[in-house]
């Protein structure tokens, strides 16, 4: 009978165990979205594989710094009348350079991607 009762103690163990780990990982799921690999290599500063309020305040400011930089290259760049912002002609233009830029890019691929193909005899 004592081997059945140490038996019985293993097994509610185990399960309190499975209930641990299954309540852990929901409340694992309720939080944010994990930050991508990259993210957590620039900004988890401590390393502990989360990024806190501060690791999250410098990632943020420098998403918002890049936005910011983004904008004020295409005004630099397209805001013909210099009034601070892109009206639809302006945005044509842009928009016109944009897809140039993505068609250079995509013929770049390809071009990259031919050049890997083996040669066909
Ligand atoms: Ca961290
Ligand atoms: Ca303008």
């Amino acid at each position: 009978m004592k081997d059945l009762n140490s038996i019985w103690r293993i097994a509610l163990g185990l399960l309190a165990l499975l209930f641990a780990v299954t309540i852990t990982s929901a409340e694992d799921m309720a939080k944010e979205k994990k930050p991508s690999k990259a993210a957590l290599e620039k900004y988890d500063a401590n390393k502990d594989g989360v990024l806190d309020e501060a690791e999250q305040a410098t990632q943020k400011a420098d998403i918002a710094a890049k936005a910011k930089a983004t904008k004020e290259a295409n005004l630099a760049k397209y805001d013909a009348n210099k009034d601070g912002k892109l009206d639809e002609a302006e945005k044509a233009v842009k928009k016109a350079d944009d897809d140039a830029a993505k068609a250079a890019m995509k013929a770049e691929k390809e071009a990259k991607k031919a050049a890997k193909e083996p040669e066909r005899k």
